[in-house]
């Protein structure tokens, strides 16, 4: 389940607040894990983190970045060139807490959009260079990032699953894979199933929601198929719940979990 750790204006995200107790709630629904979404990893006492997640017998899968971009505007492709440093700065900021939570690091919206006055190509090329930076902070301590390709409605940069998979392939880092989410995919994606197979192993990370951005069983996504390929792909690792808290967020993770195992996949 996606958790912020302080007051965010994201709406997907459902559980805010306090965080011991939101994380205590989190694991009493029998979630196995908690994917933080952190602003800034400097204003956050990283020991007591990882304390309060191990303490309530859970992992952290991932940690969001797009706080930074959210709540302070930083991006890869931002026109100002101090801008672009800082967000990537920021995502470096995020290695330390990622190594110790063996976490990976998520590259969402802080890749920013394609800005006025400023060229594709220009944007694409500031993107590849900051992803081309950070992977190799990052592999230093054996970290991973997950770029995650989100709906038009959010960003004019990686959309579809297809211009993901092209993305790494030119940033050509080991440790670069992608961030697969069904609310973007079901805008996005001609068929979810398809566009998941064509990534195979590379997909890092998964987030669910239903179609309409509420817990899975709210929309009218087929989750047992979507979920069927993804397992096809070999893949092991988290499905993480980022969707909206309606009716409120402890009811939809309850929901949500409740419908995913009941598939009994
Ligand atoms: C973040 O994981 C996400 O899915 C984006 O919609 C953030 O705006
Ligand atoms: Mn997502």
């Amino acid at each position: 389940m996606c958790l912020s750790t302080e007051a965010a204006k994201f709406d997907a995200v459902a559980f805010k607040g306090d965080f011991k107790t939101n994380v205590a709630r989190i694991a009493a629904l029998g979630y196995d894990g908690v994917e933080i979404a952190v602003r800034d990893p400097k204003r956050l006492d990283h020991e007591a983190v990882l304390k309060t997640v191990v303490d309530n017998g859970l992992t952290i899968p991932a940690i969001g970045t797009g706080q930074a971009w959210g709540e302070e505007g930083l991006s890869y492709t931002d026109p100002d060139p101090k801008i672009r440093e800082q967000a990537v700065l920021r995502t470096i900021d995020h290695i330390s807490l990622a190594r110790k939570a063996d976490a990976l690091i998520i590259i969402g919206l802080l890749r920013g959009v394609v800005r006025e006055g400023v060229s594709r190509q220009l944007a694409e090329q500031w993107m590849v260079e900051a992803l081309g930076h950070v992977t190799a902070e990052a592999a230093k301590s054996g970290v991973r990032l997950a770029l995650e390709p989100i709906n038009r409605y959010e960003t004019t940069l990686i959309n579809q699953v297809a211009e993901g998979l092209e993305l790494i392939e030119t940033v050509k880092a080991d440790n670069l894979g992608l961030l697969l989410d069904t609310f973007h995919m079901n805008i996005e994606e001609p068929s979810i199933e398809e566009s998941i197979g064509a990534c195979g192993e590379r997909i890092f990370h998964f987030h669910v929601a239903d179609s309409n951005r509420w817990h899975p069983g709210a929309g009218h996504l087929d989750f047992r198929s979507i979920l069927r390929s993804l397992l096809d792909t070999g893949y092991t690792g988290f499905v993480s719940g980022e969707h909206r808290p309606d009716p409120a967020a402890e009811i939809a993770a309850q929901r949500g979990i409740d419908h995913l195992r009941a598939l009994k996949l």
